[in-house]
């Protein structure tokens, strides 16, 4: 069975929708921002790959061995017919979930949501290659406007790891996201969701300033993409990496700092910016959870916290939420 892959929206739908976005971020103010989305492309989810083999970046690995741990009854408490992963990036730890249900014998399907259709491509050859008569689908499409393409529910455990929930607003996207995601699930299906801790804050400080400069290159890489995609002429070497930690929100906030006086043109978005010395627009949140936060915005999602597993040093959970009758 060929695998197949299909676009959420149009290519023109996701360019004027990028627009609209940069448009409405870049005119912003005090603080103009970007997406963190427009990241991935090819180069900015290599460089991500990169981010995830660091010293300082503990989350994939962390999250990696709590699954390990945790794949076989998790499986076994769901008796999952469909897995489904957004922002699946290269799908290392859906691999491991993927062995667990096939070892109980009742996976027929998988389907893969993720923004850059070249990744997503790849996984989803190497996933039917390397698990023949299972059923594999790809979506490219973004997992705040196109989960209704993942179809109706049944016999899915859904999966949103690596802490990507934590780079949506807790207040303003977070409840609005579970509530979309509840309803691609039917009653018993699962929700498996990474997230990343409070912690030690020099501890979150290196994992998005780490001493090779990875992570200030793959902040920087969203001006290329912007480039490309809206004819903008910012000058990526114009401004610094800059990663704070705010102990208010819990957020790891990333920005880039003008080096000197900025004046960018945007055509493919109607918009133009211009920065002082010293300005900065934000590019990314990176929230922290603890098991209460979390459960405080499940309230009215229709999700419930069926498990919670947390590696020792409390670094890093995954959390088990179950679509409620
Ligand atoms: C896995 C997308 C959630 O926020 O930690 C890595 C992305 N940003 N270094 C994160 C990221 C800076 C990462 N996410």
């Amino acid at each position: 069975m060929r695998a197949r892959i299909e676009r959420a929206g149009s290519g023109a739908d996701l360019l004027a929708h990028m627009a609209a976005e940069v448009r409405a971020g870049l005119s912003a103010r005090p603080l103009p921002w970007l997406p963190c989305k427009y990241f991935y492309d090819d180069r900015g989810s290599a460089l991500f790959e990169e981010i995830t083999r660091l010293p300082e970046y503990y989350q994939t690995r962390t999250e990696e061995r709590i699954l390990e741990g945790i794949a076989e009854e998790v499986v076994a408490a769901v008796r999952p017919r469909e897995l489904c992963e957004i922002g699946s990036g290269i799908g290392r730890k859906l691999r491991l979930l993927l062995d667990a249900s096939r070892a109980l014998g009742a996976l027929e399907r998988c389907v893969l949501l993720d923004i850059n259709e070249t990744f997503l491509a790849d996984s989803v050859r190497r996933l039917e290659d390397d698990y023949p008569g299972l059923g594999v689908r790809g979506v490219v499409g973004d997992f705040l406007e196109d989960l209704t393409s993942l179809g109706p529910g049944g016999g899915r455990l859904a999966l949103f790891l690596a802490g990507t929930i934590g780079n949506l607003h807790p207040d303003h996207e977070v409840p609005a996201f579970l509530r979309a995601m509840a309803r691609q699930l039917e009653p018993g299906d699962a929700f498996l969701v990474g997230l990343d801790l409070v912690k030690d804050e020099g501890r979150l400080h290196a994992a998005y300033n780490d001493s090779a400069g990875v992570t200030a290159e793959f902040n920087r890489n969203i001006l290329y993409v912007v480039n490309a995609a809206l004819q903008a002429d910012f000058d990526p070497a114009a401004y610094d990496h800059v990663a704070f930690y705010d102990r208010q929100q819990a957020w790891i906030e990333m920005r880039l700092r003008a080096r000197h006086d900025q004046r960018v043109r945007v055509p493919g978005a109607d918009v133009e910016l211009t920065l002082r010395r010293g300005e900065e627009i934000r590019t990314e949140l990176s929230c922290k959870y603890t098991r209460d936060s979390f459960g405080a915005r499940l309230a009215g999602t229709g999700l419930v916290l069926e498990a919670w597993h947390a590696d020792p040093e409390e670094l890093f959970a995954l959390a088990l939420l179950r679509r409620a009758s």
